[in-house]
């Protein structure tokens, strides 16, 4: 009996600790620490007032009140205009433009929004459209959060990029290709009747940062997602959606209309195969009428697609295009291309195949590209067909899953990475020609821009795994609407929100995620390393690998390590991937003395005893780095265990853990590359390094048969 009551108590105790778990991301809206902070709030936020009553509206002024009450800890009051402190309404509404008198801000668009304080010290949130104030007003919460000042506000945000789109690899039975943090959210067996408060909580975060579509689906594609008990599923899920500003899409198996329609070829020339299609894509709108389009990978990893049937790509993408163009549909159609059978460096192997293609494609469509010729390594130079296809719009395919950066047991921030790519200069017009400027359109007046970011969500309860990796969700989605935002505003906004204002805590959270990424490549792949992981799931080191199903996933293709030296010729009297670039983009990689060292085995075959700018010679610049990002990452460890009490319990320890994993897995790269390479190089590691504890052998002989992901 005793023991039972106490079991209740336990149970009781457990319901109202509220464990922080994660699952609320960076929208929390916990009372305000700071107390000055919070009595200026309290002071001049007493009641607001909402015009208009659309669905998106009725969720901004859910989100307003939830975050407004959570953060000042009282309610604030609906009111009718006359003494609100806040104001929100459409630009056109006389109310809005009184309280501007007349001088109401222009330009913004159907997606930006305006927050002002106004002479009587009214917070005005204003835009042309609702889901534009809805933007507004999780901008205005982000202010709060973030404990900015509200007194004199004169914010306008315009997006740069137009269609802001996360990339899921979930397939239909849950399990997510390159998911590392739990299975699919998409409940595929309970929609369309069962709406999980998560679709509403991931519509939230993804509006909050500007994400304006998902693509549900894998590009590895199953058709059965265009039948019609699927259909009805995805409508429920645009449906929650929608009132966030949220599309859906889907990806398109290029064999559908043989897979479903019993047709007996998937030929994009062929009548009967348009006439499926363009019915499919009627039956799809009647349902969904904003559906966005599709997401395509075709004639890729044993994909289906046109050149089954002797067609190139642009025919492809334009009979799909035509399907959803009467509806305002798009076709996103992916550049990642690369054969074995193509006796080709597979750097190239995008760029010829599409740059031809430049032109031909019809004005819905917009060529997919990842942001590198390879496939998303740690640091890749940025794929050649960014300054290629001037008449194409070309959309960024950045990787937010850490397929190839340690997956969900490794800390990385991924923004300055992001940025790497989005401000490296193509030159196509001349000096300042970025890419940033390529997938914004305004370098070829594209007249329809976007970018997408490959999802790292799952159904762990906080989301993506890591607690970090939420910082990559966030930043691919701020990024995406303004790539002008730096590395450093975007870490300290989404550790104020996340875990606290703490200056302490967010001075040290920055610093280990702004080293975060140059960290990691220096203990898995230095001085421009690439695709040398295991094979299949991609964890962890296994440069050794010569056996791989395909000469070009072999590590040993890719690091070409032998007696003289390490790295992939691609110069003139290489591969010559470099005519791929601009002149003044090769002259500068092409000369190995004013090359990048950072992207240095990327381009040259490079003697072990070639002298570096440090002085060192090329093997011991190998063994410097691999030491040094060990030794970094261990720094960080300690850094972390100095913020212990500053954040909950949970979290804290749940980093701590990872942090040893990470740790682990750096020395294990380390080591095992070195041992490796040292078999080429037959050079000594100095004795000031720790030697590696265990030997190749033993690192060759790890498996990993149940890796996530794979
Ligand atoms: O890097 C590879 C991944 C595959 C992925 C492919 C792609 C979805 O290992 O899992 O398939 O890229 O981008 O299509």
């Amino acid at each position: 009996m005793i023991r039972s009551f106490h079991l209740f108590l336990m149970l009781l105790a457990c319901f109202f600790c509220h464990a922080e778990d994660g699952y609320r991301l960076w929208l929390r809206y916990d009372k305000i620490g700071n107390t000055q902070i919070l009595k200026q709030y309290q002071t001049h936020l007493h009641s607001f007032t909402f015009i208009g009553s659309s669905a998106t509206l009725i969720a901004a002024k859910k989100e307003l009140t939830t975050g407004l009450s959570g953060m000042l800890g009282k309610a604030v009051v609906e009111k009718q205009l006359a003494g609100s402190s806040i104001v929100i309404g459409k630009i056109n509404e006389p109310a809005i433009k009184a309280a501007f008198s007349n001088k109401v801000p222009v330009n913004l668009g159907s997606e930006g929004f305006a927050i002002y304080t106004t002479d009587t010290k009214t917070v005005v949130i204003t835009a042309n459209t609702d889901v534009a104030i809805l933007y507004g007003v999780f901008h205005f919460l982000r202010l709060l959060q973030t404990l900015q000042s509200i007194q004199q506000l004169t914010i306008t945000s315009v997006p740069k990029i137009q269609n802001r789109i996360l990339n899921h690899w979930d397939n239909l039975n849950r399990h997510v290709e390159r998911g590392y943090a739990g299975i699919s959210i998409w409940n595929w067996h309970t929609l369309p009747d069962y709406i999980d408060q998560r679709y509403i909580d991931y519509a939230r975060a993804n509006a909050s940062v500007g994400i304006n579509g998902t693509v549900l689906t894998n590009v590895n594609a199953n058709a059965l997602v265009l039948t019609k008990d699927y259909l009805l599923k995805v409508k429920a899920l645009a449906d929650v959606f929608r009132p966030y500003g949220i599309k859906v899409y889907l990806t398109a198996r290029f064999s559908a209309p043989i897979e479903l329609g019993g047709l007996k070829t998937a030929d994009p020339l062929d009548a009967g195969v348009k006439e499926w299609w363009k019915k499919k894509a009627d039956e799809i709108y009647a349902l969904i009428p904003d559906f966005g389009g599709f997401l395509v990978k075709a004639n890729s990893e044993g994909q289906p697609g046109p050149q089954n049937y002797g067609r190139n790509h642009a025919d492809g993408a334009n009979m799909l295009a035509d399907a959803v163009a009467p509806h305002n549909g798009i076709v996103m159609w992916r550049a990642f291309v690369y054969s074995n059978e193509t006796p080709e460096d597979r750097f190239k192997q995008a760029y010829n195949e599409f740059k031809p293609l430049d032109g031909k494609f019809r004005k819905n469509v917009l060529v997919q590209v990842k942001n590198g010729p390879i496939d998303f390594q740690p640091r890749e130079p940025f794929s050649p067909l960014f300054g290629a296809m001037p008449q194409t719009p070309l959309m960024m395919e950045f990787q937010i899953t850490q397929e190839y950066l340690g997956q969900a047991t490794n800390l990385v921030y991924e923004a300055p990475m992001f940025k790497e790519v989005l401000d490296a200069d193509t030159w196509q017009k001349g000096k300042g020609s970025s890419i940033a400027k390529v997938v914004d359109g305004s370098l070829h007046n594209y007249s329809i821009t976007g970018i997408a970011g490959v999802a790292n969500i799952g159904n762990d309860r906080n989301w993506t795994g890591h607690p970090f990796g939420q910082a990559n969700w966030y930043s691919f989605g701020r990024l995406a609407w303004d790539y002008d935002l730096t590395s450093t505003q975007i870490a300290d906004e989404w550790i104020k929100q996340t875990f606290t204002g703490s200056k302490k805590f967010v001075d040290t959270a920055r610093k280990i995620m702004l080293s975060s990424h140059q960290t990691l490549v220096n203990y898995m792949t230095p001085l421009g390393l690439h695709h040398i992981m295991g094979t299949g799931h991609h964890y962890g080191p296994a440069p050794w690998i010569i056996n791989a199903g395909r000469a070009d996933w072999n590590p040993v293709y890719y690091h070409r390590a032998d007696s003289i030296g390490i790295g992939f010729d691609r110069t003139i009297k290489g591969s010559n991937a470099l005519a791929q670039y601009a002149p003044e983009v090769r002259k500068s990689f092409e000369d190995i003395t004013t090359c990048p060292e950072d992207y240095l085995l990327w381009f040259h075959h490079v003697p072990w005893n070639y002298k570096m700018r440090s002085g060192r010679n090329l093997w011991d610049e190998l063994c410097y780095r691999y030491y040094s990002g060990v030794d970094s990452i261990r720094a960080v460890q300690q850094q972390w265990n100095g913020l212990k009490g500053l954040v909950d319990d949970e979290r804290f320890t749940q980093v701590q853990m990872l942090l040893n994993v990470q740790v682990k897995e750096a020395i294990w790269w380390r080591n095992s590359c070195l041992l490796y390479f040292q078999t080429f190089s037959k050079m000594p590691i100095h004795s000031q390094y720790e030697k590696p504890d265990q030997t190749l052998e033993y690192y060759k002989g790890l498996k990993f048969p149940f890796a996530p992901g794979n």
